[in-house]
Parts: C-alpha cells; structure tokens; sequence
C-alpha cells in the first residue's frame, strides 16, 4: 500500500512539473485528486488494512496529500502569473460572466413579530430586558410560589441539567417560561416597574398541532400602587388589537398559577377555522394565548417588594401561539421546521 502511495506521489510530482496551461492544471489535478482520481482511490483502501496498519498509512497518505497539495499550488502560482490569459483555464478572467446570484436571507416569523411586540410596549413605557434560558429551579419555580413538592410542579415539566457541584449549587433547568425574570427583575430594579421579558422556553412534553417543546414566551409585568385587573385587561387589548389590527373575539375566564390570585388564562377565537372548530384549536374553537394575573403576595415578598403598599399585573403570551393565529399556520411545529419553503413566505 505505501509502495503504491509512494509511486502516485513521485509520478504525480513529475508531471505537476511539466504542467504548461491552465488546461493540464485542471486535468492533472483531476487525474490525481479527483473523485476519482488515482490518489483518492487508492486511499479508499486504507479502511481495508490491519487495524494495526491503519494509523501508519494514514499519516503517510496525509503527508503525501500534503506535498501534492503543495506541488499543485507552486505550479498554480507560476502558471497564473505566465499563463492568465489561455483560454478556457481557470485561470483566464471573463468580465461578462454573471457573478453568481446572492440569496438574501430575512428574519423569522418569531423575530418579525417580538420586535412588533417590543415597540408596542416601548411605546407604552416598558422596559424590554431578556432572561437566561438556563435557570435556577429557584427563579423558575420557588420564587413564584411553586414549592419543589408543590403539585403545581406537574404543569410545567422541565429539563433538568446536572450542574457542576463546584460552580453552582443550585438545580439549574431550562426554563418552562419567561415568569423567571419576574423575581430577578424585582431583585433587580424594585417597585415600582413595568417591564417585558421576551424569549424563549422549553417543556418536556409530547408536540402536537398547537404545543412544541421549545417555544417563545412574551411575559409583561407591572408593578406599582392601585393595580387591578381592568389595568390588565386593558394593557392586552392595547398590544392584541395593534399586532391583529382586526377585530378579535377573546375570552378571559378564570385559571390557577400559583404565582398570580386571581389567574386567568385569555383564548382566542380560532382564525384559522373562524371558531368553527378544527385540528389546530383541537376542535374547540379557541385557542389558549395567555396566562395572566395580579401578583401573588408571596411573589412581590420573594421579590423584596412590600405587598401592602404595591401591587401589580403579569401576563405570558405564547409568542409562538400568536403568530399561529396571525399567519393561519396550521401547525405549530412548522415554526421550528427548518424548512425554507415555509420561512420563505414571510
Ligand atoms: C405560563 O407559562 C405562565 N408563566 C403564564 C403566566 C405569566 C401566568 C404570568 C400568570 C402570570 P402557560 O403554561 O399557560 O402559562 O403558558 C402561557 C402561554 O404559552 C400559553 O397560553 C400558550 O400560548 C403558550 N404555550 C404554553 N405551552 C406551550 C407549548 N408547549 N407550545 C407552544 N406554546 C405554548
């Protein structure tokens, strides 16, 4: 085997010397280093030999894919400084060649409509601030009253990392929902405060038509004194009826999360099948958008604000969800697809 390597080597040297044209460039580059060229093939036969053989062959066939290489770039510079104008080489330049067409590439449905989503509430006074999509246990669940034997645990489950003992001793999970920046944001900035915390979130929990395990959360909060849910109700009809720019028929009816009293969850009419009922609202003729709700004392307490002189709103909207409804996808799952046919129609 490395006799044979050897002899490629030391013809294909010899004729790279007499290389003259651009043409015999490319032809004795073909011949050698082609898909099937001789040195491509004969290296095909290294899986073949004795384990112990292998490695010892490898590292000759590299070195002499090297010195080939080489030989073939010396020969290249020299002929394309004589030899620029042969027709029909690589080397010749043709100015009225079209240059090869650029695809210009956009932004993703989800990026389109968070940025939409981040003016609206710039333009009523939130801050935008984005969270880490790894998280303790304690941001995503403790801090807003969910215990870790708490039932409420089985609402949202998580992937949980294994972190480095030495580093962090906290339980670090990626977070089911952008309520973590709920505490760290009071931690952070104190009452009063009105902030918005897009991102993304993750759930260990089997796809379907209207559910993935990885998808984007809008959450709102405000804190501040005299807060009730007609504020609430108020700040969502502002930023539905902007990105919708349509009339919407919604309903508010009441929800648990253990970190807002009283909770609410907001449906839309389905758009898709106009309330009618179909796949993507599994028949039912509405779809699950928000979950919202005033502040749990507890929360405003884990937070270090005083319960008795603040209070406030929160709200997570299912980014994903909404743009569902604003396209009229069918499938959630197409989002995260990867397929260009369906990111190029936005
Ligand atoms: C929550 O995540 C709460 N953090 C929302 C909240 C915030 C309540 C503040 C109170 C106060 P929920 O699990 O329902 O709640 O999710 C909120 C929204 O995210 C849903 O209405 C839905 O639009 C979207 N959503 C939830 N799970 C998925 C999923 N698997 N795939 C796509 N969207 C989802």
């Amino acid at each position: 085997m490395q006799n044979i390597l050897n002899t490629i080597k030391n013809n294909a040297l010899r004729e790279i010397e007499n290389i003259k044209s651009g043409d015999e460039y490319i032809k004795l580059e073909k011949k050698y280093l082609g898909r099937n060229g001789e040195f491509t093939k004969a290296i095909k036969d290294i899986k073949s030999l004795a384990e112990k053989e292998r490695p010892i062959v490898g590292k000759i066939a590299n070195e002499i894919r090297i010195d080939l290489e080489n030989g073939f770039n010396k020969i290249k510079e020299a002929v394309l400084e004589t030899a620029g104008d042969i027709k029909g080489s690589v080397f010749s330049f043709d100015p009225t060649l079209q240059s090869k067409k650029q695809e210009i590439g956009h932004l993703h449905p989800t990026t389109l409509i968070q940025n939409e989503l981040m003016d609206i509430f710039a333009s009523m006074g939130f801050m935008i601030l984005e969270g880490p999509e790894l998280e303790s246990d304690y941001y995503n669940f403790e801090s807003l009253n969910v215990p870790k034997t708490h039932p409420a645990r089985d609402m949202q489950d998580t992937y949980y990392i294994k972190p480095d003992k030495k580093l962090c001793s906290s339980q670090i999970v990626l977070r089911t929902q952008t309520s973590n920046m709920q505490v760290r944001t009071m931690h952070e900035y104190g009452a009063p405060l009105r902030a918005i915390f897009p991102g993304k979130c993750f759930r260990n929990e089997a796809t379907d038509v209207c559910h993935d395990n990885s998808f984007h959360q809008l959450e709102g909060m405000i804190i501040d004194k005299n807060i009730s849910v007609a504020n609430l109700i108020a700040v969502m009809e502002e930023f539905l009826s902007k990105v919708f720019k349509r009339e919407l028929k919604t309903k508010l009816r009441p929800a648990y999360f253990p970190f807002v009293e009283p909770g609410f969850e907001v449906d839309m009419n389905c758009i898709i099948c106009d309330g009618a009922g179909c796949p993507s609202c599994k028949n039912s003729g509405w779809l699950e958008m928000i979950g919202c709700g005033l502040m749990h004392p507890n929360v405003l307490k884990a937070g270090g604000i005083d319960s008795e002189e603040y209070g406030g709103f929160a709200f997570g909207l299912g980014t994903t969800r909404m743009i569902m409804m604003l396209h009229e996808i069918a499938d959630i799952r197409l989002m995260q697809s990867g397929d260009i046919r369906f990111t190029k129609q936005f």
